[in-house]
């Protein structure tokens, strides 16, 4: 049996009960074999993809809160620490009633590659809570971050561990974990990314993730001969990445026709009104269904239906698994070109395998999603050398990251006689950097 079957069974016998995190480990591995081939038994002697395949740490906690009825709430706190091979962990928190281990470490694993891929020194990690921010009172979003903090933050530090946002964790959250851990560690320093401007935070972060996402795909776009203006775009999602994915695509010059939440969706033929999305999402954090009231040319449908409307380009920028066999098969029916990631895993694998054999381009979210991250790293580095860069001296560095990821992973593909296969590309070239690393630093 081969090195990668070896372990890939090693793993699910392991982690039976992770579907998300078998989902990950699996496309990565099967996308590394020609690389894990060339080394086959220098790797399986030194164990390296059982190593990678295990989170050098992690921690499951109780976060106890009152809510605003005085009554006592009690949900699960988590932090991967999966790989410090290459920097300090780095990656988001989620707050969302889905959040188990499983999910925590399947977006930790996908990080590990990603943070690799900006080229910056960060390691992969992930956290997050079962708590659901929705329909939540302000206070009632202080007091469990609050909780979640006093026990995260023994585990956490500026050069150790550096957790952001995610599903569920905006500014709002990002400013009452870092109130409390400054409070309990007496700790002012680049600990959170994602922070607000007035202490410490970066010009471009909120942006970052849909800004870069449409970075990459222009870029990916150009070399393979096709312009992105005049183009027609779905989205799904209407936070944080779906956003700035939507606003930076109107600036380049293509029309997004809709996104969605987690009750329904908006078609608006005339294109989505950024201005009034974000009011209907960052400051009412109100439903889809106020966006269509005041939007007079938008459609509002309950439940899912992007994938079925035509487009040149598709941008899936909500959760896993949004994106499926039969949303793939429509995709192409109905002329899609290139579908680029905005969320973690959104598309399940033989959705990826159709859209692939159809000629669709591909850009998987580890690569396509980078900017978020990477915009982090450059948050760090602002607030090590205690100064502040301009949105524009930002920007330009997220477009050059952004840039370079789509060739670094375009070349490695090639490199494995891979052409356009941009998952393959993806994992390989933030493996390579990985490996080197992991192995330069012995068994550990
Ligand atoms: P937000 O919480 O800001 O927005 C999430 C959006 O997705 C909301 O519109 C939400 O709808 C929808 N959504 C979430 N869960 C579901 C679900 N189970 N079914 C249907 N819709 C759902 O999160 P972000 O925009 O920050 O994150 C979106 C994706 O991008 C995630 O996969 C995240 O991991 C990834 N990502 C985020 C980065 C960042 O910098 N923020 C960086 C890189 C990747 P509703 O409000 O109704 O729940
Ligand atoms: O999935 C991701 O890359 C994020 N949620 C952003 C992580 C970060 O540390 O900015």
């Amino acid at each position: 049996m081969s090195y990668v079957d070896e372990v890939l069974e090693k793993v699910r016998a392991k982690n039976a009960s992770e579907p998300e995190f078998l989902q990950a480990v699996d496309e990565v591995l099967n996308s590394l074999r020609p690389v894990i081939e060339a080394n086959e038994e220098k790797y399986r002697k030194d164990a390296l993809l059982e190593r990678l395949c295990e989170p050098e740490r992690q921690f499951k906690f109780r976060v106890p809160w009152v809510d605003d009825n005085g009554q006592v709430q009690v949900n699960t706190g988590y932090r991967v620490q999966f790989n410090s091979a290459i920097g300090p962990y780095k990656g988001g928190l989620r707050l969302h009633p889905s959040v188990n281990i499983g999910i925590i470490k399947f977006l930790g694993f996908e990080q590990i590659f990603k943070n690799s891929l900006t080229g910056l020194p960060i390691g992969g990690g992930k956290g997050g809570s079962d708590f659901d921010p929705k329909g939540k009172s302000d206070r009632e979003v202080m007091a469990f971050c609050q909780s979640f903090m006093t026990e995260l933050c023994k585990y956490i530090g500026a050069d150790t561990d550096v957790p952001a946002g995610d599903i569920g964790t905006g500014a709002r959250e990002i400013g009452y974990m870092f109130g409390q851990y400054k409070r309990i560690r007496g700790l002012y320093e680049g600990v959170l990314t994602g922070k607000g401007l007035s202490y410490g935070g970066s010009l471009a972060r909120t942006e970052a993730t849909g800004y870069g996402l449409l970075y990459i795909t222009e870029e990916m776009l150009k070399s393979n001969g096709i312009d992105i203006a005049g183009k027609t775009a779905v989205v799904s999602g209407s936070g944080n990445v779906a956003i700035y994915a939507i606003q930076k695509a109107h600036q380049l010059g293509a029309k997004v026709v809709t996104c969605s939440d987690s009750t329904g969706w908006v078609y608006d033929p005339e294109g989505i009104d950024v201005e009034l999305l974000k009011e209907v999402k960052e400051v009412n954090r109100a439903r889809l269904t106020e966006y269509a009231a005041k939007r007079p040319s938008a459609e509002y449908h309950e439940g899912r239906g992007v994938w079925s409307i035509k487009c040149d380009i598709a941008l899936p920028c909500a959760t896993q698994n949004e994106l499926n066999i039969d949303d793939a098969k429509q995709l192409v029916a109905n002329g899609c070109i290139a579908v680029c990631e905005g969320a973690n895993m959104p598309t399940t694998l033989d959705a990826t395998k159709y859209l692939q054999e159809n000629k669709v381009y591909f850009v998987p979210g580890k690569a396509a999603n980078a900017g978020g991250v990477a915009t982090s790293a450059l948050e760090m580095s602002q607030n090590s050398e205690r100064l502040s860069w301009t949105f524009e001296e930002v920007d330009s560095k997220l477009k050059g990251i952004m840039v370079n990821i789509f060739h670094n992973l375009d070349e490695a593909a090639k490199k494995y006689g891979l052409d356009g296969d941009y998952v393959a590309g993806a994992n390989i070239a933030g493996f390579e950097k990985v490996v080197d690393a992991m192995n330069a630093q012995g068994i550990v």
